[in-house]
């Protein structure tokens, strides 16, 4: 299976950590490093990755036009990696008639309804282009402003993972890595307690594989003390490989 794989360093809004724009690079940096046999399939044998390059956008705009332009060029399957989570707005539009993409989920600590033009805004950015098709599974801190629109616009937070399964229909998967507990990545924008861990996130994988056409993983930030950004970078990769993996078993 092929896999296109486009980075966009951006970071603009991070408001905590910063940092994000540096993972693509460093993905390719690590990635050679990382055991190719992950969950039952040597991804060296099935996995052929095409490296659709890095863009690297000034502003928000230049995001949308840079990821579009870059995105048409994509014929394989789409694995996008950020940067914030503001790039998801940008490349979920942009793929969703041509990949007749229904359901946008969202794994994430926090639900990104805030009225603002930043990253904790995409999920407000989305609605009036996904509707009622926004699941968000992971969501454990929220602000009031946020918990209000979920409400008016029956935004749908998953709790339990069975729930999962009644999704039909052609799914982009977004992946902010704050989803996780920060005992296994503290390395994120924003972190916070009480995450997921990876034996679930590989359930929900499991369960979503099928659907999935198109996937993007955002804000791991490295930056910071260099020894343990490289052993949470070699985690983040090696997470991002078990789900090629499982995608791989699904789609074959
Ligand atoms: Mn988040």
């Amino acid at each position: 299976m092929i896999f296109d794989i486009l980075g966009i360093a951006y970071d603009k809004s991070q408001s905590f950590r910063k940092g994000a724009k540096y993972f693509p690079e460093l993905f390719w940096e690590i990635l050679p490093k990382i055991e190719t046999y992950q969950n039952g399939i040597e991804l060296s044998e099935k996995a052929f990755f095409n490296n659709l390059g890095i863009i690297k956008p000034e502003n928000f705009q230049d995001l949308i036009d840079k990821a579009s332009k870059k995105l048409c060029e994509c014929v394989n399957f789409p694995l996008i990696l950020g940067g914030e989570h503001t790039i998801t707005f940008a490349c979920a539009k942009t793929l969703k008639e041509r990949l007749k993409i229904k359901n946008i989920v969202i794994l994430d600590a926090h639900p990104d309804c805030e009225d603002s033009q930043g990253h904790d805004s995409v999920v407000r950015k989305l609605f009036p282009v996904f509707k009622e098709n926004i699941y968000l599974y992971g969501i454990r801190c929220m602000s009031k402003n946020e918990e209000n629109f979920i409400e008016k616009y029956k935004i749908k937070l998953l709790s339990d993972i069975s729930e999962l399964e009644n999704i039909n229909g052609n799914v982009y998967l977004s992946i902010d890595f704050d989803v996780f507990d920060p005992s296994i990545l503290p390395l994120v924008g924003n972190p916070e307690v009480n995450g997921i861990d990876v034996r679930e996130f590989e359930k929900i994988i499991k369960i979503l594989a099928p659907e999935i056409v198109a996937i993007d993983f955002v804000e791991f930030t490295p930056s910071g003390i260099k020894e343990l950004d490289k052993i949470y970078l070699y985690l983040a990769v090696t997470i991002i490989l078990k789900t090629i993996a499982e995608i791989i078993k699904a789609k074959s």
